[in-house]
């Protein structure tokens, strides 16, 4: 039996799919939902990857529409320039998905789902934390009722880890971080996997030509989609594409590859450093300040990034 039931909150998204096949792969997790979120790409281009890619790989889980801008209702900003218009780096997609999204929106999706399997669901986002918000917006209770939350964002300048929108501020929480420091503030445990860990974790052209042609159809369609995105960072010099997504999702099934630092988490909504997190620490001592009563969240730090590219490939090769 599957040890983990989790909701993918996703904005698909090159990392995303990714990130998808491994969840649906690895025999541990039971992906209960996809609920959907502006990012990488508008809300309706990242729901119908989202179909397509459930449609295409025969991936059980309902696919929930979700927020279409932050919850300011501030313009969203959309990352075309890594992701490709089409969102997974421009490949050929076909003109119509058969497979629809339930009627229930997202945020609504989730609070059912939690509400119907108390203390089971993790959360796993890696979008804009659009949907959640919302759905504590609607019923605060459930973050008593999640088993954890597992996020892909912020950045908090561990060995030197900028953000990746500006200097100070990562694309997940930089999109919506009214969003995010809401969801930073319920009592419900948080692990963020930032960019601290995940630009330490690299896909080389090898590595992806290797699982394209090792691991199926699956492996060729990571290939593919992977052309546009790894020029992305092959142009900023780095050795291969940082896998954002498939780090948080792996951290479900083995979260001994990662390393955490406990505290409070705030994210700065307004000014130069907007969408920065920050933590404070535990264990060190501060005047009163704006983390004060707030919950403590572990902030990943470390990872060994050889065994989880091993973890990676290995699930993905179940496919063939
Ligand atoms: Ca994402």
């Amino acid at each position: 039996m599957p040890s983990h039931k989790v909701i993918y909150d996703t904005d698909p998204g090159v990392d995303d799919a990714m990130a998808l096949f491994f969840l649906h792969y690895h025999p541990d997790i039971e992906l209960v939902g996809i609920t959907t979120c502006h990012g990488n790409a508008p809300v309706e281009i990242t729901t119908r990857n989202a179909l397509y890619l459930k449609e295409r790989f025969g991936i059980d889980a309902p696919v929930a529409r979700g927020a279409a801008g932050p919850v300011t209702g501030d313009d969203a900003h959309h990352a075309a320039v890594v992701h490709g218009d089409n969102g997974l780096g421009e490949i050929e997609l076909p003109a119509e998905i058969k497979t629809k999204a339930i009627d229930t929106p997202a945020h609504r999706f989730i609070i059912e789902t939690v509400r119907k399997h108390p203390g089971e669901v993790t959360l796993l986002a890696v979008g804009r934390m659009t949907n959640l918000a919302l759905a504590l917006r609607e019923d605060p209770e459930i973050a008593g009722l999640v088993r954890q939350v597992v996020v892909m964002g912020g950045a908090f300048g561990y060995r030197g880890h900028l953000g990746n929108v500006t200097p100070a501020a990562e694309a997940n929480i930089h999109g919506d971080p009214h969003a995010a420091d809401e969801m930073f503030a319920a009592a419900w445990p948080v692990t963020v996997i930032g960019l601290d860990v995940t630009h330490e974790v690299l896909m080389p052209q090898d590595y992806l030509r290797r699982l394209g042609e090792e691991a199926g159809e699956v492996g060729r369609f990571i290939w593919d989609i992977t052309r546009f995105y790894e020029n992305f960072y092959l142009d900023k010099g780095l050795a291969g594409i940082s896998v954002h997504d498939a780090s948080a999702a792996i951290y479900l099934v083995a979260p001994d590859l990662f390393e955490t630092r406990s505290g409070p988490v705030r994210v700065v909504c307004e000014g130069l450093a907007f969408g920065q997190t920050i933590q404070r620490p535990a264990g060190i001592g501060f005047p009163p300040n704006d983390w004060d009563g707030r919950p403590s969240h572990a902030v990943c730090i470390e990872v060994k990034d050889q065994p989880l590219l091993d973890l990676y490939r290995q699930t993905l090769l179940r496919a063939v």
